[in-house]
């Protein structure tokens, strides 16, 4: 059941990602394609709306190849997940092949958007094949959003589709669907949430469309942040670039007829359900005598994982009081392995790794403990339960949910967030110890600090932090963001009455 409040009479929910809310796996023995469950807080939050709504999910199916020909299954019996409620016709599949893959999701967006939005441009590959592979992939994208509005108009003429595209991979979906949506008279209403961050005008330029991504997302009636630099940012961008007339203090960006609205949502998690999965969850680290130092990312040179290494190997030098006391466990989940950065990345971590073990192990002791896979949640919500510092020191990063689920899960002996502020998490956040990834020593002498702090002290933190995480959860974040988009139709009047 959905957390978010609706008008099913009314509206119809159609989300697109760059994948669909499941995974499809092709069963071995059968051949038929079964739906396996992903439980991100985003899927958990909006799936329900969805499938309440009877709206649609727009996605890639994560599979080259699959083609038409596989029927997209209904979920099995067994599956209690947010997504087993959502009907097969609900589920709008967009097909890629090989080389799309390759280019658009590979290419563009992982090899030129993603460093380029995290202001580490010296990693962008800039390449005229990738971006035209992305246009046809976002037009492609375009077309089966199309259809799923078409679908949901025939629930009756007074339906208002609210289109919710998410992220990076679609910046120019939107522009291209408000012209067909014009050609057609259209009332429907397209919001678009941008999950990383969006760079400052001077690192934007940089790009050799920038012009056209801007464009593609001012499509929009509204565009969603997580936080109000990222905001200013794109405003900047929209007013510098192309010109546009701009209002910082209401966040609005006027564009042609049009005046799009751009607001500030930042994410949040499924607070309950992570904590209580902290209740039920079995001990996995047997030894309580030594205090869990702890990380959890995807492997991706924005999190900052080998500055935290070493800032680490630094605390065990300058601080050998502590050898024995501490463990560090880092759990790195494999992403984008068909990226060569990332492959760099992996020998990276395991050179380091190893340089840190082989120097300071003892006969019973080891420093790091390195998992690199992707644990169950139930087993993560264990790991943050019984962590007494958690190590969340990206380099950049849009918001960072680590950290948040790590304090939903504190309900033991409070323990200590160690933040960055250079995550979207870092302005709210506040009564986390926050330092620059980059500062290796101070990291170390604050690790120190933290394991050193009074038992008050940490209370009183982690109250605070557990207190604004409860109330900022991932539903009222996608009220939030549909309240937003609802809020337009008053500003450009013209799209209701049509
Ligand atoms: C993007 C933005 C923004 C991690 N290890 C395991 C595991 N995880 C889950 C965590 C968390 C998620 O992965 C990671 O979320 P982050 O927010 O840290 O990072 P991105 O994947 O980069 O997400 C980011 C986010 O979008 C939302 O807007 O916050 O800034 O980059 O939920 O729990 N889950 C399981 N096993 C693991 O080993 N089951």
């Amino acid at each position: 059941k959905s957390g978010i409040e609706w008008n099913p009479s009314r509206e119809r929910l159609i989300v697109v990602s760059n994948r669909l809310p499941f995974v499809l796996k092709r069963d071995d023995l059968t051949g038929k394609l079964i739906r396996k469950s992903s439980a991100g807080g985003l899927v958990t939050a909006v799936a329900p709306v969805v499938v309440d709504c009877g709206g649609r999910w727009v996605g890639w199916t994560g599979d080259c190849s699959l083609t038409v020909d596989d029927e997209i299954p209904e979920a099995s019996e067994e599956d209690t997940t947010p997504t087993a409620g959502l009907l097969k016709h609900q589920v709008v599949p967009v097909y890629l092949n090989q080389q799309q893959f390759d280019s658009y999701y590979n290419g563009c967006c992982n090899g030129t958007l993603w460093p380029l939005f995290h202001s580490m441009s010296d990693r962008a590959v800039y390449s005229s094949e990738y971006w035209q592979d992305y246009i046809q992939v976002n037009q492609l994208f375009a077309d089966k959003t199309l259809e799923a509005i078409e679908f949901s108009k025939m629930d009756g003429p007074d339906i208002v589709p609210l289109i919710w595209i998410h992220d990076y991979h679609l910046t120019l979906m939107p522009s291209i669907l408000r012209q067909a949506l014009n050609e057609k008279n259209s009332n429907a209403l397209l919001g678009f949430f941008l999950h990383i961050p969006f760079p400052p005008w001077d690192i934007f330029r940089l790009l050799p469309w920038d012009d056209e991504i801007l464009l593609g997302l001012l499509g929009c009636d509204m565009i969603g942040f997580h936080i109000e630099d990222y905001c200013i940012n794109f405003l900047d961008c929209c007013h510098r670039r192309l010109g546009c007339r701009i209002d910082r203090k209401n966040l609005l960006v006027e564009y042609g007829n049009r005046i799009v609205k751009i607001a500030a949502l930042p994410i949040g998690i499924p607070f309950d359900r992570f904590q209580r999965m902290a209740e039920e969850a079995p001990r996995l680290v047997k030894e309580k005598r030594q205090k869990i130092i702890l990380g959890v990312d995807r492997l991706d040179y924005t999190k900052g994982l080998v500055h935290r290494l070493k800032a680490f190997e630094r605390f065990l030098e300058k601080h050998p009081e502590h050898i024995e006391e501490v463990i560090f466990i880092q759990i790195a989940v494999p992403s984008r392995t068909d990226v060569k950065e990332y492959q760099e990345l992996k020998e990276e971590m395991d050179q380091v790794i190893g340089r840190i073990n082989g120097r300071f192990s003892t006969a019973n002791w080891s420093p790091i403990r390195y998992i690199y896979g992707c644990v169950s949640q139930a087993e993560l919500a264990a790991y943050y339960r019984d962590a007494f510092i958690a190590m969340v020191t990206p380099l950049r990063d849009g918001m960072n949910l680590v950290a948040k689920e790590f304090v939903a899960c504190q309900i033991e002996e409070p323990g200590v967030l160690i933040l960055s502020p250079f995550a979207g998490a870092g302005e709210t956040m506040q009564e986390a110890l926050l330092i620059n990834p980059y500062k290796i020593d101070d990291v170390a002498e604050l690790i120190c600090s933290a394991l050193e702090m009074s038992r008050d002290e940490r209370e009183v933190r982690m109250k605070n932090l557990r207190r604004r995480e409860k109330v900022n959860n991932v539903d009222a974040w996608a009220q939030a963001f549909l309240k937003a988009i609802r809020s337009t139709t008053s500003m450009n009047p013209e799209s209701d009455s049509k």
